[in-house]
């Protein structure tokens, strides 16, 4: 089989524009999120130019993460690619008057649930001594903004990981890449807002904000790069947007 990449949240957003765009390319596909009826969505467009499969789990949950990684055939083991995708905001709010059941979301599954992934993948990648990990940071992992700060944290994290899987792996020939994008329409501010479509909406009015095809066509130049090259960090903003919350917008 040629490459094999497990793309947590694969069901929407970056991660299913990350998907269709290997698919193009002839990268095989394991897909992950919590949404059977979504990733089924995803696999069916892709299938008829890549194999794929899915695995249906919250990466919350270390031993469910363990246990579908796991299960899977020894064939699709052989997981060249890993994006560790999956994650959201929770909330915009300041630190006293935060819901602590968001602060749990984001910690946990930014951070524990990319972590617990990893544990999972990377014994796989070490004994072939080969693979390649992105994992997808922000803007805001690197610009901490106010009524953000548990989002933004759990994003520094992801960086921080980046970094020490980069100083632990490189020797065993696995490459480490970190994604942060800016502002991208997906269904991120559906989820930060909990579902208030017209607050949602207007983070992204009066200026062109990313697609997710634009995070995933970086993602495919990085996982192309020859092998002697490793694209360490890349940090992507919209045209309009020169910092984390500074985007030009037309009134
Ligand atoms: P979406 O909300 O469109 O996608 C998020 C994906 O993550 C979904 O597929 C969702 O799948 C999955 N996911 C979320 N929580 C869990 C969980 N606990 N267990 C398993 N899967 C989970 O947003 P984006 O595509 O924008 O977000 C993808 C990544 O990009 C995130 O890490 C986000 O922080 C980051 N990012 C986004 C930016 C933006 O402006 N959009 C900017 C910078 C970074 P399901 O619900 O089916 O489980
Ligand atoms: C998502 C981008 O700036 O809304 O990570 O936090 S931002």
């Amino acid at each position: 089989m040629s490459r094999i990449a497990l793309i947590t949240g694969a069901t929407s957003g970056i991660g299913k524009a990350t998907a269709e765009v290997f698919a193009r390319s002839g990268i095989n596909l394991v897909l992950c999120g919590r949404r059977q009826e979504k990733l089924d969505e995803v696999s069916r467009t892709v299938s008829s130019q890549v194999r794929v499969t899915t695995l249906v789990f919250d990466v919350r949950d270390k031993g469910a993460v363990l246990a579908m990684i796991g299960s899977l055939s020894d064939e699709w083991k052989n997981i060249d690619i890993l994006i560790n995708n999956a994650g959201n905001a929770h909330g915009l709010g300041s630190l006293d008057e935060g819901d602590t059941e968001d602060w749990d979301a984001m910690i946990d599954g930014n951070v524990k649930g990319l972590l617990y992934v990893s544990k999972a993948v990377i014994p796989l990648m070490l004994e072939r001594a080969k693979g390649h990990i992105v994992n997808i940071s922000s803007i805001a992992g690197k610009q901490t903004y106010a009524n953000g700060t548990v989002y933004c944290a759990s994003k520094a994290a992801v960086e921080a990981v980046s970094e020490g899987m980069r100083l632990e792996l490189t020797q065993h020939g696995i490459k480490v890449t970190n994604v942060a994008p800016g502002a991208v329409e997906t269904e991120f501010s559906l989820v930060r807002f909990k579902g208030d479509e017209s607050r949602a909406e207007k983070v992204y009015q009066g200026f062109d904000p990313l697609q997710a095809s634009d995070i995933a066509d970086a993602i495919l130049y990085a996982v192309n790069a020859p092998a002697r090259v490793t694209i360490a960090d890349l940090t992507i903003l919209a045209a309009a947007q020169s910092a984390a919350t500074v985007i030009y917008k037309k009134q």
